[in-house]
């Protein structure tokens, strides 16, 4: 880092009022809804400005606060690196410091909506089937307890404080990355409410509003040598900027409280009446081509996605994904080619700019296994299509959670379940008894599909143990 940089402070142009309270501050937020709701001021006005809360910790808001909030967007394209300043977050809170003050914003009459990044495993619901895990022990405790740690449990409580106060309720709009994903939020605070107060639940399922999206944009974590690039590139110190990729889309169900939102439309988010097919096409040809290519390409010893597309046999595996398995079992959304669009998801991945490691994108595998890559695989059995790659798939993530690499050595699994899942793995002897035992999570996989995907599974990790994640991505795609 050049020494003595001033820290990048906010231009004071720009001081919308709090309108959004945001749960879950990550990367990702801050490259793309914060983004659209900033270009949705500028162009159009409103009171949108954000308050950030972050569930767990407070390294986030401690990097922005003495920055006033603001932050560098970097777009990263091939031809070049593009920096903007975005000051639409207002404050973050840090929830498990003082809960109380989080419910107090999420319950203030100037707060219309709330949206939520807090990654797959943060609804507590199980993947499978969608449901509240009432055993999970956040939600024990926000049963018992009116300070909340879980995001439906800060959802419930402070939706019960502006009941209690006669006023509307918030429109709570999750961008997270689940199928159906408003109907998830709205089953599992339905669930809590009616489990804390049925009045509750009965208002909040006739007044509250919660509405699906989809929402796309390649977001790699940010990494130290990013913060010193920035800095040489700019002349300033910003020690949490994002990293995104060009490309962007939005869509979202235009269902809101009193229709109280930003003009998002103005700024290229395509406002509709249903997001379901527009979802299905981005969960299975993005993120069900990025789990596959991130449990293959690790295992192959590729760091990137874009080091794995750069090899021919990963480049020819997942075009065959997308056209042999994928598009197959898709309806497309309306205005969407999919063959265009896995050409540009193509073009995407090889951006060269973007370092998106394939560690990061393992993560949480045991959450988005169903929605990504078992649906396809369920839906092409029962219409007798064989999916010989997506079966692969599902047997590198059961390598790949077994803890050791193809030469050896550890692997760093980040998963809710990973104890879970390398205890099963180790307590079997062979690769099809390990293969059976973590069909037995039904966390991630039905009873049905277990025994309808087993012997396919069990061949394809045994390929892999014999021959490796390159020559069994290659066999498949022949
Ligand atoms: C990725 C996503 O980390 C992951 O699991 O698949 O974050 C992906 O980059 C975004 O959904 C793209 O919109």
């Amino acid at each position: 880092m050049p020494a003595d940089l001033p820290r990048l402070a906010p231009t004071g142009d720009a001081r919308p009022a709090v309108g959004i309270v945001h749960l879950g501050l990550g990367a990702f937020f801050r490259a793309h809804g914060a983004i659209y709701i900033a270009e949705a001021i500028a162009a159009k006005g409103g009171e949108w400005g954000i308050l950030g809360v972050s569930l767990k910790s407070p390294g986030t808001r401690d990097l922005l606060r003495p920055q006033g909030f603001a932050y560098t967007a970097v777009e990263l394209a091939p031809d070049g690196t593009k920096p903007r300043v975005v000051e639409v977050v207002r404050d973050v809170l840090v929830a498990p410091e003082d809960p109380q003050a989080v419910l107090n914003e999420m319950a203030d009459p100037a707060v219309k909506i709330v949206t939520l990044t807090v990654t797959e495993k943060g609804y507590c619901h199980e993947p499978s089937t969608g449901a509240l895990n009432l055993a999970h022990p956040d939600i024990q405790h926000d049963l018992s307890n009116p300070l909340p740690q879980s995001a439906p449990g800060f959802l419930v409580r402070a939706l019960d404080m502006r009941r209690k106060a006669g006023m509307r309720p918030f429109t709570v709009m999750t961008c997270d990355n689940l199928p159906e994903n408003g109907r998830v939020v709205r089953g599992v605070v339905l669930e809590l409410a009616r489990a804390i107060d049925p009045a509750l639940a009965d208002w909040i399922a006739a007044e509250g509003r919660f509405p699906a999206t989809m929402v796309d944009r390649i977001v790699p974590a940010t990494k130290p040598e990013d913060v010193t690039e920035l800095a040489t590139l700019t002349g300033y110190d910003d020690q949490a900027p994002v990293m995104h990729e060009p490309f962007r889309q939005w869509v979202i169900e235009d269902d809101f409280v009193d229709n109280a939102r930003p003009d998002l439309g103005a700024v290229g988010a395509q406002l509709v009446q249903d997001v379901t097919a527009f979802e299905h096409m981005k969960l299975r040809m993005l993120n069900g081509t990025h789990s596959s290519l991130a449990y293959l390409g690790y295992l192959a010893g590729h760091e990137t996605i874009a080091d794995t597309v750069a090899d021919p046999v990963f480049a020819r595996f997942v075009r065959h994904l997308w056209q042999a398995e994928i598009i197959p079992a898709l309806m497309p959304p309306p205005g969407e080619d999919l063959n265009a669009y896995a050409n540009a998801l193509f073009d995407r991945y090889a951006n060269p700019a973007i370092r998106h490691r394939t560690w990061q994108i393992a993560m949480d595998g045991s959450q988005k296994l169903p929605q990504r890559i078992l649906g396809t695989l369920s839906e092409n059995h029962a219409a007798g299509r064989s999916s010989p790659g997506l079966t692969l798939a599902v047997a590198a993530w059961m390598r790949y959670v077994g803890g050791v690499d193809e030469n050896g050595q550890p692997i760093d699994v980040k998963d809710p379940l990973a104890d879970k899942l390398r205890a099963l793995s180790d307590g079997a002897d062979t690769g099809a008894d390990k293969v059976r035992a973590l069909l037995s999570v039904r966390d991630v996989f039905s009873a049905e599909l277990a025994k309808t995907i087993a012997d396919d599974v069990i061949a394809a990790y045994s390929m892999l143990e014999q021959n490796g994640a390159s020559a069994a991505a290659q066999e498949v795609s022949k």
